[in-house]
């Protein structure tokens, strides 16, 4: 039993333990181990049998039982039992918006609704105004909701894709008849939401591969995969990889693709230094470059996947013009993390040790201001002992403990510290939190003023967006550009998969009007600080080289940046 089928029963133990009702505390004790499990680097299985599962950070006494009845029986009673309480199309109906999993039960138990069909049909028929808090209105509600999830796109973000793409890849690669297996499509190409999780299989024996992929456990997100002979392979990728505008513009040019021998693929990896686990996952997907002789074949230099959008890249590519990407191993630093002492989880010390873990050469802890006290922003006093504190920590040879703020632009554009406060910290990152429903030219000059501030470094996720819940703000990027090209002012590129904000196409904008850019991870825990190479994967959907990237100089460069005068 592989680890992913282990991960994916724990996910569903912690889903279906929230749905119930269960103990929250038992709930998040599921959910971090299956995360362990799904980016541990050795099989579970065998930890399982010599009983050293308890020794994987995450795993305790109860769930290491738990997931020893399941590799040696291959079977959980304990999530079986929870099955039975609650079928699959229960949980569906929780993606009707305003409806949660007590509602769910509620319908279940008494109407017998397992489905978003069957809820809809008990809306129309007038069956559920009368449960314990409906009425009509709800019910109308409830009948809006169920139109408007079928017309929601289903897509997922890359956050989610790239690890289940992973494990896809190492189950696949468990089997001897796949020669090779790579990740194609949309999660290749890093797009910020994916449909689905194309991968691309060289086998002499589809069937066998076939009747291993039927054994994946059921996930959260399709696969589609393509088997093909050895021969195929990288024709095959190329294809799968798309864009389909991209194959338009490679066909545009003119030259057929003649079917070639195993391509001489170039398996060097994409990224050096230190790696964490999830690093890994990301650089099974990135160091595949299984294609490149297609690329030779057409007379092209290779292109990389993040590019192949159709927007150019086919006449950049033959005129010699592509960009020397940023990649993960230019990455020095991290100018946008949390700690405890606002909304973080992990402390000073820990947000510290982690980064140079990661191999970091700095970190500017940049927690949040004080009107926002939802996210228990700093008062200036807290604020000053803070940078104390921070200060006192930074004692590392190689590695610079940064202090600086995450501050709130408030409706008018002026900053949540006074001017004073702001010259003492070397990192200030003004972000917007609130009034996000102001008109363009209200957000505008919003904007323009704390982009006009001689403290400000960097705008923190400029479009205030939240992938899939909250729309970008209103603004008039051109001449957010202008001012940010005028003062020197520095553009967020967050790398947390909700946010991804710039997108890949203000990125390409902002780099083009000479904007510098930064690479943000937000971290909000240790383990956030390892999300950087969705920033990457953003920024190199936007051709953003390393000269354009604040947080690939080295220290000293980057402390002059920060000490510059703002024109
Ligand atoms: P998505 O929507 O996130 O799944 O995005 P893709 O790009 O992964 O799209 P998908 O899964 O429908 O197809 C994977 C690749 O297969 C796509 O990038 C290019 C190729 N492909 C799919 N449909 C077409 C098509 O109609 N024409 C051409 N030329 N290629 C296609
Ligand atoms: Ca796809
Ligand atoms: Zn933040």
């Amino acid at each position: 039993m592989d680890n992913l089928t282990v991960a994916e029963a724990l996910y569903e133990v912690a889903d279906l333990l929230e749905f119930t009702g269960g103990d929250p505390f038992k709930v998040r004790a599921y959910r971090k181990a299956a995360e362990a499990v799904g980016l541990l680097p050795e099989q579970v299985a065998g930890l399982a049998r010599s009983g050293r599962l308890t020794r994987v950070p995450g795993i305790g006494k109860a769930i290491a039982a738990k997931v020893t009845e399941l590799v040696e029986t291959g079977r959980l009673g304990y999530l079986e039992e929870l099955r039975q309480a609650v079928p699959p199309g229960v949980l569906d109906l929780t993606r009707v918006p305003g409806l949660g999993a007590r509602t769910a039960m509620l319908l279940y138990q008494r109407l017998g609704v397992d489905s978003l069909e069957a809820l809809e049909l008990a809306a129309r028929e007038g069956r559920l105004r009368d449960l314990p808090g409906m009425g009509p209105r709800r019910e109308a509600a409830i009948l809006e909701g169920v139109a408007r999830v079928r017309r929601r796109p289903d897509r997922v973000s890359i956050g989610t894709a790239a690890p289940i793409a992973a494990a896809v890849l190492q189950h696949l690669r468990s089997h001897p008849a796949v020669l090779r297996a790579a990740v194609a499509g949309s999660v290749r190409r890093r797009q910020e939401t994916v449909a689905d999780i194309d991968v691309v299989v060289a086998t002499r024996d589809p069937a066998a591969v076939q009747a291993h992929l039927d054994r994946l456990p059921p996930l959260p997100r399709a696969v589609d995969p393509v088997l093909v002979p050895p021969e195929e392979f990288a024709l095959a990728l190329f294809e799968r990889t798309g864009s389909a505008a991209h194959l338009a513009e490679v066909a545009g040019a003119g030259q057929g693709i003649a079917p070639m021998g195993a391509a001489e693929a170039d398996q060097s990896s994409a990224s050096e230094g230190p790696a964490g686990p999830l690093r890994d996952v990301l650089d099974t997907l990135e160091s595949d470059v299984a294609d490149a002789a297609v690329y030779q074949a057409l007379g092209l230099p290779y292109i990389p996947p993040e590019l192949r959008e159709g927007r150019g890249e086919v006449a950049a590519a033959r005129a010699g013009r592509l960009p020397r990407l940023i990649a993960l191993k230019h990455i020095r630093g991290d100018l946008h993390v949390h700690t405890t002492a606002s909304d973080g989880t992990a402390t000073l010390a820990e947000m510290a040790e982690a980064a140079r873990a990661l191999g970091h050469r700095y970190l500017a802890v940049c927690d949040h201001s004080q009107s926002l006290a939802i996210a228990r922003g700093l008062s200036p006093e807290r604020l000053r002992q803070h940078v104390a504190a921070i200060r006192r920590l930074d004692q590392w040879e190689g590695f610079r403990l940064l202090a600086g703020a995450e501050v709130d632009i408030l409706r008018d554009g002026t900053l949540d510290y006074p001017d004073e406060i702001l010259a003492g910290l070397d990192v200030v990152v003004a972000s917007l939190h609130s009034h996000l429903q102001l008109s363009e030219a209200e957000q505008t000059e919003r904007l323009l003023r704390a982009i006009a501030n001689p403290h400000v470094d960097i705008i923190g996720h400029p479009f205030a967006r939240v992938i899939g819940r909250r729309e970008p703000i209103a603004l008039d990027f051109e001449r957010i550009l202008e001012a940010c090209a005028r003062t020197g002012t520095a553009l967020e590129i967050s790398a947390s998969p909700s946010r991804l904000d710039l997108s890949d196409q203000h990125a390409r904008l902002a780099r083009a009007a000479g904007v510098k850019l930064v690479i943000n991870t937000d971290a909000h825990s240790a383990r956030e600080l390892e999300l950087m190479p969705y920033g990457v994967g953003q920024a190199r959907r936007g051709w953003v080289e390393p000269e354009d990237v604040v947080n690939a100089m080295g220290l000293p460069d980057l402390l002059d940046w920060l000490s510059r005068p703002k024109g």
